[in-house]
């Protein structure tokens, strides 16, 4: 009776004592009684890593109390909730960022301290959770990150991959790569829900049955797979809410038994059931381009199907009536890799809950937005229908019902015109017959939202230009952003401390806006000397980390230049490593005497190849080939020096951003679909050497063209300067630095020839030698504000105090209301 379980509930509450405490002796006693029953070691000796394990499960108590009340307020009040459905995240490390949300570090680094441990060395203790490539899977992180500060009803769904992105390691100056077997050493963020499982199926084939005199599809699979869900408790900042990241791990189905007639069938048997567990294994380490893989066709509709299993759980659990469904559920694609959503409700809807076609599709179109994160046409997904036939058949059918719906609607709208329709079909027709995945979500999404203003534009009159015509109410866009928690509060605690100073409140930490108010001390001596101050530490702090990594000693007077980023042609790592010779060329050939007026440089580039991107993996080959020479030539000393930092990561970008003094964001106009690495940047302060290119321009809009160093084409220019090829006069440095390479200054010779190619006459796709010239003049101004310290200074302020608008609680606030329609639902204290 309810009369019992109340009672129960005081004698539990009793029991428990109230909530976990958080004063720096309670913490001290958890971590000793964590580190005696749950690492087994003994409390009178342990190392930094088991007291950073120990100290995990303190955080993990903390926020499992959080969790569970929060997603018993959300039980309770049963919003509108979003589902967020990305097959990246890369997290990063859990430790700091949990403390901090939870507001909890002194007290935290109180106990540690009193028990012999330093707090940031424990912290760093922790590896990397690099579920994800790039910018896509972090910003998925920062947006989780958000969603919790500002108390939205939001899950977050995903993949447990076994192995995370590869680790690189070099060798001679070669990328190699190594498996990321990032669970080895326990994962105390994590919750298994061993109970929370699903069957997904694959295969087979498509019946009919019937049912009370209606015919219906059912689908008989081939192979089940069972999804067991892990947790990961994310917690916001300032709040009691933590929301729900709970990824898929794929285990072996207990459903049949096994008919074993000897040892030897029992083995096999067993062994094959291992296989099932391939699934979740490992992440795709190429960041755009994944075509026809069945491995990867798989990944994503066991994804998906069990994310979706569970969403309609839940949402069964309190109503019955799917008509509600629009108004209690919303679904977010991260691009088109989770759009096997789309058939798969579809699926649900018609087969499994009989609602009927029609319904069926006005409830789907209802619920899914999507988000493209690129404008390259090798990233938009195309399945071959040969392969979907045989691992999916039922939504191959599906699709190709929605296509013919299309089809029709279509020709209402357009009247016959063949060419448009075969452009626009679901289905591309031709030597391999396949799915656009991109077509699909296009006409299914109420929504699709570009991640920049300047992407939106290429979205609307370039890559989907026949869609926009038709639906230009279904376009819009969200400029990325960062979370400042991570960003500043976590990764620069020292120029968070001097931003809370001046603006008198740490408020800003929650409501970005703030950041502005830095404005008025712009030009303030003694912020400037605090400001400087500040830097010069963090630059310190990098500078013992290269020698660290790469034995080099390097000057903290020098200007640290920093290229971090996926390698990649269109983001122009090349140019950076040309404009480096370039400046060592001019060294080599000055007067002894002039070379006193060099602006001394530390240029920093670091950042993965795909495992298969041959022109990528040759970039950083010339990286090393370049610093080598560099680096041991006594005629340049400390005015020059090129470090490529390996394995970069997120934990190395927290360590890099906050020492950088200048960063570069160089992609070819009309390329970086958006870039977040800058906003990072210029949330610390950091000054921009930058082109015109994605979130860029709106950086522009907030700090001014004067408050960085612009150069290079602009987006409407590039189509003409790649027709003019080989005609466009190309400065004769740009010859003369291509020629280095080519006549083996750098030795490789051969191996670097087809990079030399990649960048003469016609082949120069990514326009490095028009934009050659404008990128030297702006180093050069670059150069000049250095030496001007207290102007440097200013912008260097005035880049922080001008970054609000590029923090994801903005981002997450317009696709709130833009795009989701959902509510903040907080969690009483
Ligand atoms: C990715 O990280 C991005 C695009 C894409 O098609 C695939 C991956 Cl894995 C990046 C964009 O390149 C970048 O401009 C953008 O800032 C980021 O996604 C987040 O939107």
């Amino acid at each position: 009776t309810s009369g019992e379980r109340t009672a129960k509930a005081e004698r539990m509450f009793e029991l428990m004592d109230g909530f976990l405490k958080n004063d720096p002796l309670s913490l001290q006693k958890d971590i000793l009684d964590h580190v005696e029953y749950t690492v087994a070691r003994s409390r009178f000796s342990f190392d930094d890593f088991e007291a950073y394990q120990a100290l995990s499960h303190c955080i993990r108590d903390r926020l499992i109390e959080r969790w569970h009340d929060t997603q018993l307020h959300f039980k309770r009040k049963d919003p509108k909730r979003v589902y967020f459905l990305s097959l990246e995240y890369l997290m990063g490390r859990s430790l700091s960022n949990s403390i901090i949300n939870l507001g909890i570090r002194d007290q935290c680094a109180d106990a540690l301290s009193q028990l012999g441990f330093e707090f940031e060395v424990v912290a760093e203790q922790e590896g990397d959770a690099a579920l994800g490539n790039g910018g896509l899977a972090r910003l998925s992180a920062c947006q989780m990150d958000s969603l919790a500060t500002m108390d939205f009803p939001a899950w977050g769904y995903g993949l447990r991959y076994q192995y995370g992105l590869f680790r690189q390691v070099i060798l001679d100056g070669f990328q190699h790569e190594q498996p990321d077997y990032w669970l080895n050493f326990g994962n105390p963020w994590e919750i298994e829900r061993v109970h929370v499982t699903y069957p997904v199926k694959f295969y087979g084939t498509v019946e009919e049955e019937i049912l009370n005199g209606e015919k219906y599809k059912i689908w008989i699979p081939g192979e089940t797979i069972e999804a067991v869900a892990y947790d990961n408790p994310i917690p916001g900042y300032g709040t009691r809410n933590t929301i729900t990241l709970r990824l898929w791990a794929a285990k072996p189905s207990n459903q049949h038994d096994m008919e074993a007639y000897n040892t030897g069938d029992y083995i096999d048997a067993v062994v094959n059931r291992q296989r099932a567990e391939t699934i979740s294994s490992i992440l795709y380490p190429d960041d755009r381009s994944h075509q026809g893989k069945e491995l990867r066709l798989k990944q994503q509709y066991f994804f998906v199907s069990a994310s979706l299993q569970d969403i309609i759980r839940r949402f069964k659990d309190v109503h019955k009536d799917f008509n509600k469904f629009p108004d209690k559920v919303a679904l977010q694609l991260n691009d088109i890799h989770p759009a096997l959503a789309i058939p798969e409700v579809m699926r649900v809807f018609v087969d499994e809950e009989h609602l009927g076609w029609n319904k069926a599709f006005d409830l789907t179109c209802k619920i899914f937005s999507f988000t493209t994160h690129t404008v390259q046409a090798e990233a938009l997904e195309k399945i071959p229908v040969d392969l979907l036939e045989s691992l999916l058949p039922r939504h191959l059918q599906i699709i190709y019902d929605i296509n013919s719906y299309f089809m029709e609607e279509l020709k209402k709208r357009i009247g016959l015109d063949y060419n448009r329709l075969a452009r626009m079909s679901i289905v591309e027709e031709g030597a391999v017959k396949s799915i656009r995945v991109a077509n699909l979500s296009l006409f299914c999404s109420h929504t699709v939202n570009g991640v920049s203003k300047l992407h939106s534009e290429l979205l609307q009159t370039r890559v989907f230009k026949d869609f926009y015509e038709l639906w230009p109410e279904k376009f819009q866009y969200k400029t990325n952003g960062v979370t400042q928690r991570r960003w500043i509060v976590v990764s620069n605690p020292n120029l968070c401390a001097l931003i809370s100073k001046w603006l008198g409140t740490e408020s800003w930490i929650r409501d970005i806006d703030l950041l502005i108010g830095l404005r008025e001390y712009a030009t303030d001596i003694s912020l400037h000397q605090e400001w400087q101050m500040v830097r010069r530490v963090n630059k310190m702090r990098l500078a013992e980390y290269i020698e660290a990594t790469s034995g080099l000693k390097v000057s903290l007077d020098a200007m640290f230049d920093v290229q971090i980023k996926r390698i990649h042609q269109y983001k122009r790592q090349l140019l950076n490593i040309l404009g480096i010779i370039h400046r060592y060329d001019c060294i080599k050939n000055m007067a002894k005497d002039d070379r006193r007026k060099v602006v001394p440089r530390v240029c920093i580039i670091g950042g993965k190849a795909a495992p298969g991107y041959e022109m990528a993996k040759k970039m950083i080959k010339l990286c090393h080939a370049v610093a080598e020479k560099i680096n041991n030539d006594s005629d340049v000393g400390d005015l020059l020096k090129l470090v490529f930092i390996p394995d970069y990561n997120v934990s190395v970008a927290e360590l890099v951003i906050p020492g950088a003094d200048l960063s570069q964001h160089i992609s070819t106009a009309g390329h970086e679909a958006s870039g977040t690495g800058s906003m990072k940047f210029l949330m610390n302060g950091c000054l921009l050497l930058a082109t015109a290119d994605g979130s860029t321009v709106e950086i522009i809009e907030e700090i001014g063209e004067d408050n960085m160093f612009l150069f290079g084409a602009k987006v409407h220019e590039v189509p003409t300067l790649r027709e003019k090829g080989s005609t466009i006069k190309v400065p004769l440095q740009f010859a003369r630095v291509v020629r280095m390479v080519r006549d083996g200054y750098f030795g490789f010779q051969d191996y670097f020839k087809s990079l030399c190619d990649t960048v003469e006459g016609n082949s120069d796709y990514y326009l490095l030698g028009a934009d050659f010239g404008s990128y030297l003049e702006a180093q050069a101004a670059a150069d000049k504000a250095f030496v001007d310290q207290e102007k440097w200074t200013r912008m260097s302020i005035l880049s922080t105090a001008g970054s609000g608008r590029f923090s994801s609680d903005r981002t997450i606030q317009d696709y709130a209301e833009k795009t989701w329609g959902i509510e903040p639902c907080r969690c009483p204290l």
